[in-house]
């Protein structure tokens, strides 16, 4: 593999990918997007397709909001640092985790509060996965369109979830692909995604994690973070792209084919855009808020196609690759993924890599 697996990143990246997201001004065709995008797994951002929706003038406004989903009761993740499905050092634990969110039934008004005017040490985001903008945000329905029309014709199939997040400049989301074809709308504030092509799979250094789960007093104010019983294992990207500067040497050694390899495509979808974000990308995502103090986004997942490209992509994640630059890089650190991939929150139903993936709403490493 040594050699080989750099050369293929070089390849898609010359023969199809390029060096930056194509960008559309209108929406495009069914056949144009399935042509030159979808069929390429290759994403796009388009402009202009959303700027019939209402949301896109009411929803920055959180009177709008709180009016009308004034009865809602919401899915709301509370972590103490915006860092949810993350690895972390667990206190009681001699290594590290995969720690998922406290999820606290909380009415809309009260959740929107909080993620607008942030406490010390608490950081609060709507982004429940399973199909949340139809179960628990259905007042808002007319605001914008319940699929997007010529994805749906090119993908042949209505989304199979459709998601609102709504979150601050403190929440991100770590790196993880998903199983299914992405058409991400941005309505207030900026997305900043990262993106590596399921061909870059073993700069992701996906290991096995014992899963964890956070648990938030609100009495005492403080969370606690507790290994899951039975003990269960999740296999995720070891790579934090933006670590704290003090750590950066230590993680660039650490993560060699990360670092050093070819660039992510680096993204900022705007108010008003959508982002074709292809099925089994890698992608990491943070955000920038608006002047209404939050970031809010819709996102339609479609199923994908379990074709030759899943296939190919098992092969590869199967065989093993030492790093190019630190041939001392033990091997395992590049293949511990190679077995099926379990569900770390079958709530959210996310990241699965195996044939369940197919049932799954959000998938991942
Ligand atoms: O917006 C986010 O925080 C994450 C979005 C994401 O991971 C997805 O749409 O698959």
């Amino acid at each position: 593999m040594e050699g080989k697996v750099e050369s293929l990143w070089e390849e898609v990246r010359e023969l199809s990918l390029g060096t930056t997201v194509d960008r559309l001004h209108s929406p495009p065709t069914p056949l144009q997007f399935l042509r030159d995008f979808v069929s390429q797994n290759k994403p796009c951002i388009i402009s202009n397709a959303i700027s019939h929706w209402p949301a896109l003038s009411l929803w920055p406004t959180p009177s709008y909001l709180s009016a009308a989903l004034s009865s809602s009761t919401v899915s709301l993740h509370l972590t103490p640092d915006g860092h949810a499905d993350a690895i972390v050092p667990h206190p009681s634990h001699p290594s590290l985790c995969f720690a998922s969110a406290h999820v606290q039934p909380t009415p809309f008004p009260q959740a929107l509060d909080l993620i607008r005017r942030p406490p010390n040490h608490l950081v609060a985001y709507l982004q429940q996965q399973n199909d949340c903008f139809r179960t628990e945000y259905g007042e808002l329905e007319s605001d914008c369109d319940g699929h997007i029309p010529w994805a749906s014709e090119a993908l042949g199939c209505l989304p199979e979830a459709v998601n609102l997040w709504i979150g601050n400049h403190l929440s991100q989301t770590s790196f993880h692909k998903d199983h299914y074809e992405n058409l991400y709308a941005v309505v207030s504030g900026e997305k900043h995604f990262l993106l590596l092509p399921p061909t870059d799979v073993h700069r992701m250094y996906i290991k096995q994690y014992p899963a964890a789960q956070y648990s938030y007093s609100q009495e005492k104010g403080e969370f606690r973070l507790e290994l899951e019983e039975p003990e269960r294992y999740v296999p995720w990207s070891s790579v934090d792209p933006y670590p704290a500067t003090g750590n950066l040497k230590q993680e660039r050694l650490k993560f060699p084919l990360y670092f050093n390899g070819p660039k992510p495509f680096e993204v900022t979808v705007k108010a008003g855009e959508v982002l074709y974000l292809p099925s089994m990308w890698f992608h990491h995502v943070s955000q920038s808020p608006g002047d209404d103090g939050c970031t809010i986004a819709v996102n339609y997942w479609y199923d994908m196609q379990f074709d030759i490209k899943y296939a190919y992509f098992n092969f590869l994640q199967s065989l093993p690759c030492r790093s190019i630059d630190d041939p001392t890089t033990p091997e395992s650190a590049c293949e511990e993924d190679s077995g099926p991939i379990a569900s770390p929150n079958h709530l959210n139903r996310r990241f699965s890599g195996d044939e369940s993936a197919k049932t799954n709403v959000h998938d991942n490493v």
